[in-house]
């Protein structure tokens, strides 16, 4: 089955103070402040997982709509993400005060055609904090791979991103395979969120929307 990319969504409010100051900073390439931002907003929330969800998040969606309606280049977002992730490399870690439990593991993945990395590597600092230990196979990475990693690392969790999703045949054949090896499978992505019940035509056990709805969906699958 293949799904046509759908069109941007309509923004229906402008984002909060912090995003679209984080925002502009990104658009400008100003990565002094920027940081500032991010450093102030997690000593006010003491939580990374609330600057990853709250202000990372939020302003790279808003950097994809602007050049989706080409009021930004490409030089700009690219720009943008480089800051991004160089920001959230350099969040200390906030840990929980109830860790999940001792030696809970996942892998985290982006299949063959996919690019995007930034969803993924901030989820891992947010399920780091939670206690997990996570397996993070960098897009783009083949099927076949992932489901070798998951015979061999018996994870207690698989979950699989995607922002740019030609088709979907490959990702619900892979949830499938994965499944078979009772694993259950976590979807996420800025893909899903623009197709809110996509996950279950693939065959998924959920969807993580952001960071801080995926920390709770895990905390469910581990039981
Ligand atoms: C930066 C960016 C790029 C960069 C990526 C750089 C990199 N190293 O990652 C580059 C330039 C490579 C790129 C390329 C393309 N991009 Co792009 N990109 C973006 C942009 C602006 C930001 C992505 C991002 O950083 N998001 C921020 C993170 C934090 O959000 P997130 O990924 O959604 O992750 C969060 C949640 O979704 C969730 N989550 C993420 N993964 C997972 C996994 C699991 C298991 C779970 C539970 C949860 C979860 O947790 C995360 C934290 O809260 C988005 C805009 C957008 N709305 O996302 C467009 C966007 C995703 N790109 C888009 C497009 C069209 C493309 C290109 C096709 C452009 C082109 N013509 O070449 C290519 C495709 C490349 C490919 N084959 O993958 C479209 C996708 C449209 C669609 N199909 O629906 C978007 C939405 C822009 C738009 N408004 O149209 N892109």
């Amino acid at each position: 089955m293949t799904v046509d990319a759908p069109v941007a969504v309509r923004r229906t409010r402008r984002p909060r103070p912090p995003v679209v100051a984080f925002t502009s900073s990104l658009l400008s390439g100003d990565a002094k402040s920027a940081t500032e931002i991010a450093w102030r907003y997690l000593a006010a929330t003491g939580s990374r997982l609330a600057v990853i969800s709250d202000l990372i998040h939020p302003a790279q969606y808003e950097v994809g709509e602007l050049w989706y309606q080409g009021t930004v280049g490409v030089a700009e977002e690219h720009r943008a993400t480089a800051i991004v992730i160089a920001v959230a490399g350099r969040l200390t870690p906030t840990p929980v005060a109830r860790p999940v439990r001792p030696g809970a593991c996942c892998i985290l993945s982006g299949l063959t055609r996919e690019r995007h990395i930034v969803g993924l590597q901030v989820l891992a600092l947010a399920l780091e904090d939670e206690g997990w230990t996570v397996h993070q196979l960098a897009p783009p990475t083949p099927p076949a791979e992932l489901l070798r990693a998951v015979a061999e690392w018996r994870p207690d969790v698989v979950g699989i991103s995607a922002a740019y999703l030609p088709a979907t045949r490959e990702i619900s054949e892979s949830i499938e395979a994965v499944r078979a090896m009772k694993v259950p499978v976590l979807v996420g992505g800025s893909f899903f969120n623009r197709a809110p019940d996509l996950w279950r035509t693939v065959g998924a056990d959920a969807h993580g929307s952001d960071a801080r709805v995926t920390t709770v969906l895990m905390r469910k699958l581990l039981g």
